[in-house]
């Protein structure tokens, strides 16, 4: 039976409908540049392997459809039904036909493989000995990097030079993770006993940028939560970064001189909550916001402020301390809004003072977990290392914005913050998300983790 006229009709619309639909779409998906996690523009050679692979595979992909699809749609007109047409002939095998359709394929899938097996061994071999070595160690929900060249440990910020292969060996201390920055590299599994191996190099077509990286192997609660940030730089300004970073804690350790206080400008008035003021354009061409509440001796500076103290975010302070990348180079998909949880407060108008944190943070449990490089008694080595933290963007594997206020409330209740996270709610009257106990004796009041947060933030 013919079809009917109307729902013929109906599925030419549609069809039209869809083609009006996807087609912009299609074409909109092809701006690369305003989507960073877009791997069709990639940013090292390793990507562009990649990349070119999937282009070609794209290309003959399209060239099969179109020749088929062609092939059916003349078929579908040129043979279609017409009234008073007598029964097409019914034909059992042809030889030829069958013996085609079976040597075209296999030769189209010799053109696939041929340049998918270069591809692999192009990606899987191993990286020059001069490379950049960084080791990343996955953890549920954060990233640790060491770079054993330049005795650097730090967590969920990587930095990489411009122009520099880096290899990287990766293993998790847990479960499966996998790591992947879009533009740049991977994925490539963590996987538990075995180091995996992956290299690429940031190319120059990038100069100075920031990339989002994530996990992508189901981790467990907070798998969506576990990402991180890269940063590529100029090879000086890596080595200046690597060089402070390697240093013990600038506020207060003792197996260093102390380091004289960076200079602030004067400022007239405190800058309003949340803001980093900023310094004029420093020695590096670069503009840095400044502490302007605690200096790196910890004391509040002159006037003692009657607001919490500044905000320094990702504390770029001045060359020396090492924070290399710019902040106003972030771009807007680089910084985190996660909203803060319901109902988790915090005291207005503490002000912190780091030297009373310090004394406070080395005798709470968080020494217990976390290591800060010349403070003796904080060397544990379940969560990140806090040595330089100050000098972080993000707390939380990428989750906030390192500020005074994410800070605090991190330190108060980390598991209302992130959820299954290992570090303890500490925070007095805090009820534990995962166990449902509420902290009473030992738990730390708003004011010590103000001053814990101003100790924390003088570790730049
Ligand atoms: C039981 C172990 C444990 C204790 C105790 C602990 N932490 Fe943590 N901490 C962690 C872990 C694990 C993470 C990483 C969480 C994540 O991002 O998934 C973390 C993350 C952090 C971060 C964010 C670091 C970053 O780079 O993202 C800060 C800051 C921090 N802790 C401070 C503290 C302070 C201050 C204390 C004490 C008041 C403390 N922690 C106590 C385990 C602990
Ligand atoms: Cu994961």
């Amino acid at each position: 039976m013919p079809l009917a006229p109307r729902p013929r009709r109906t599925a030419a619309v549609a069809l039209t409908v869809a083609a009006v639909l996807v087609i912009p779409l299609a074409l909109a998906a092809c701006d690369a540049k305003s989507y960073p996690n877009s791997t069709f523009l990639p940013h090292t050679e390793f990507g562009q392997a990649i990349d070119d692979l999937w282009n070609l595979l794209l290309r003959i992909g399209t060239a099969v459809f179109i020749f088929v699809e062609g092939l059916l749609v003349i078929t579908i007109i040129k043979y279609r039904r017409r009234p008073g047409a007598a029964p097409p002939r019914h034909v059992h095998g042809n030889t030829t036909l069958e013996i085609l359709w079976t040597v075209i394929p296999a030769v189209i899938l010799v053109f696939i493989a041929v340049p998918t097996v270069k591809t692999i061994f192009k990606t899987e071999a191993k990286a020059s000995a001069d490379a950049l070595q960084v080791e990343v160690y996955g953890h549920q929900w954060w990233w640790e990097f060491r770079y054993p060249q330049y005795g650097v440990t730090t967590a969920n910020e990587l930095y990489l030079p411009i122009g520099r292969k880096v290899n990287f060996a990766l293993r998790t201390q847990d479960v499966l993770h996998s790591f992947w920055i879009p533009q740049l590299g991977g994925k490539r599994d963590l996987i538990s006993n075995h180091t995996n191996y992956l290299w690429f190099t940031p190319d120059s077509s990038m100069s100075t940028s920031a990339w989002n990286g994530t996990c992508n192997e189901y981790c467990g609660a907070s798998h969506a939560n576990m990402r991180f940030r890269v940063f590529v730089v100029p090879g000086a300004d890596f080595a200046r970064w690597a060089t402070h970073q390697a240093g013990p804690a600038v506020f207060n350790a003792t197996a260093v001189a102390p380091t004289p206080p960076p200079v602030a400008p004067a400022s007239p008035a405190a800058p309003p909550r949340r803001t980093a003021a900023r310094s004029p354009t420093g020695s590096d061409g670069l503009v840095h916001p400044v502490a302007a509440v605690v200096d790196a001796s910890g004391q509040p500076s002159a006037a003692p402020p009657t607001e919490p103290p500044t905000i320094v975010q990702g504390g770029i302070q001045s060359a020396s301390d090492g924070d290399v990348f710019p902040r106003d180079s972030l771009r807007p998909y680089n910084i985190p809004a996660t909203p803060t949880p319901d109902g988790l407060t915090f005291t207005a108008g503490l002000v912190g003072d780091a030297s009373r944190g310090q004394k406070v943070y080395s005798i709470s449990a968080c020494i217990g977990c976390h290591t800060i490089k010349g403070n003796p008694s904080s060397v544990g080595i379940t969560g990140p290392n806090l040595t330089h933290i100050g000098s972080r963007f993000t707390i939380a594997a990428g989750l906030y914005p390192n500020d005074t206020e994410h800070l605090r409330l991190w330190i108060k209740n980390a598991r209302r913050m992130k959820p299954g996270v290992l570090m303890l709610t500490l925070g007095l009257n805090q009820t534990d998300p995962q166990t449902g106990a509420t902290v009473t004796a030992g738990g730390l009041t708003d004011q010590q983790i103000a001053d814990i947060a101003a100790y924390l933030q003088a570790l730049k």
